[in-house]
């Protein structure tokens, strides 16, 4: 098991109490709990991790939203929110495996794309992840919702087939081709999880709910075709094993549920848990639940992310009730940014999901990647309705939460995660740089205000969206590597920098 892997020290942390109890205190003038991550409390983490939601589609960080948060806009006047927030890829899987590991994905296997369906893990049996540091300082651990970094699939004869036979982006894999009463090994529980709950993908087969190691059913054939969605069903990557009839809308109710129920129970012992949910919306299909249909001026998409919001508010109410919510640590964010058919909001009903920002899910432009992030923590500090305007990315969730317990990360773990609590503290820098991971191999790389963006890191934008989003001229070339100056960190408006004008 994962508790065998032990690293040595990497670095002195500053230690969370001298920080928290002389920084915070003095400066600010809160009361804090200095003894807030002693060991025998040290907070609960629910890390809520929402899919290909937009900067802008979080109402309280996009005035002339169309949409209403009231749940997420809550939490951020109560807690902080940060404008300068980025994933650590502008695609899902990358993304996933540079929070939970603390290292670019780009150092593995995922240079380019993300996961196909059946695709082996991402992650390394061996890799000690964010759940594995967690569980040595005593944690109990769960990842409920989406996972996309791969498993082991039961493959009849236990070899995984040809790329022929179960095909690449769209699965062509038969039923037949499996043994499901056979685990499922080297998916979350290997990751640092104890336990697990979910969907591998929501688009992808199998069609049915993974708990733990075990699909949660006797598998018959799913046509794709027979998948219904209320609004946009988004691209479903072939037919394939599922639960029969299997509907898409279920999959956000049940799993916000589990997340629920999971907060129940361990708010019935002393041991800290750390939560990884791992929301399937609102990326598509969009299947907002009849209750929710009309709700926002956005059009099918607007109401699945209301139905996102309140799956949220269900969560930070269920904390609540367990009368933990003060030493608590709850962060919400995206993946990364919003998919391509919020591009066409902006047109129907004058939403924009990025907000003020260029580009889309899967660009290197700010807007696949620049995503809402909103901190909650009273015992901790991060309470008061704050502003975050340092730069930070969430694979520095590894080693800001090791600070929290006193872990000291080894040299070579989570080697590209860095302890941001002094920026969500004291909104003091700690992040002068980061590689800007597009979907496609062309990565850009940001120095506080500069940006270095390489020919195709992002789409081709259609002529109308330029001219909504008010870009200039002089602000839409792609066709060479450029330096751009970021005039307004806090609002992304690039300028081109003639070689003359190019920092050293
Ligand atoms: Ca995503």
């Amino acid at each position: 098991m994962k508790n065998t892997k032990q690293p040595t020290p990497r670095r002195q942390n500053i230690g969370f109490k001298a920080f928290c109890g002389v920084a915070v205190l003095l400066l600010y003038g809160m009361s804090v709990d200095v003894n807030a991550a002693s060991e025998s409390n040290r907070p609960n983490i629910v890390v809520i991790l929402a899919d290909d939601l937009g900067y802008g589609d979080v109402s309280f960080l996009n005035p002339d939203s169309k949409i209403k948060t009231p749940h997420m806009d809550a939490l951020a006047k109560a807690g902080v929110w940060a404008t300068d927030a980025h994933s650590p890829s502008a695609i899902c899987s990358p993304s996933r495996y540079a929070m939970l590991t603390g290292r670019y994905a780009w150092r593995g296997s995922l240079k380019s794309g993300r996961l196909n369906p059946w695709a082996p893990p991402a992650i390394k049996k061996e890799a000690f992840t964010m759940g594995d540091m967690l569980k040595t300082k005593g944690y109990q651990t769960a990842c409920i919702g989406k996972w996309h970094l791969g498993f082991i699939w039961p493959w009849k004869g236990g070899e995984m087939p040809s790329r022929d036979l179960i095909g690449g982006g769209v699965s062509i894999a038969k039923n037949e081709m499996f043994d499901w009463t056979q685990p499922i090994p080297e998916g979350p529980l290997t990751a640092g999880f104890d336990y697990y709950f979910g969907v591998d993908c929501p688009n992808f087969p199998p069609y049915a709910f993974i708990e733990n190691d075990k699909l949660m059913c006797d598998p018959v054939w799913i046509d794709k075709n027979s998948l219904k969605s209320i609004g946009v069903r988004g691209f479903l990557h072939g037919s394939g094993p599922g639960e029969e009839g299997w509907d898409l809308d279920r999959i956000l109710p049940a799993i916000t549920t589990s997340a629920v129920n999971y907060i129940e129970e361990q708010s019935k012992s002393d041991t800290p848990y750390f939560l990884y949910f791992s929301l399937t919306s609102p990326h598509t299909p969009v299947v907002p639940l009849k209750e929710f249909r009309g709700q926002s001026d956005a059009g099918s998409y607007g109401d699945w992310v209301i139905q996102t919001d309140q799956a949220i508010g269900q969560v930070i109410d269920a904390i609540k009730a367990s009368d933990e919510f003060e030493n608590t640590l709850i962060i919400i964010s995206s993946d990364n940014g919003p998919e391509g058919l919020t591009r066409e909001l902006i047109q129907s009903h004058e939403h924009r999901s990025t907000a003020h920002l260029r580009g889309i899910k899967g660009d290197a432009w700010e807007g696949g990647h620049r995503v809402p992030f909103i901190a909650s923590w009273p015992k901790g500090g991060m309470s008061g309705g704050r502003e975050v305007d340092a730069t930070i990315s969430l694979k520095d969730l590894f080693a800001t939460t090791a600070n929290i317990v006193e872990f000291e990360l080894e040299e070579g773990v989570a080697e590209d995660s860095l302890n941001i609590l002094p920026s969500l503290l004291k909104n003091e820098v700690v992040r002068y740089e980061m590689i800007y991971h597009s979907g496609r191999t062309a990565y850009g790389i940001r120095q506080g205000d500069w940006v270095y963006l390489r020919k195709g890191g992002s789409k081709e934008e259609p002529e109308w969206y330029l001219q909504a989003q008010q870009i200039k001229q002089q602000q839409r070339p792609l066709m060479n590597s450029l330096i751009w100056r970021m005039m307004r960190p806090s609002k992304p408006i690039y300028r081109q920098i003639i070689p003359s004008e190019w920092p050293s």
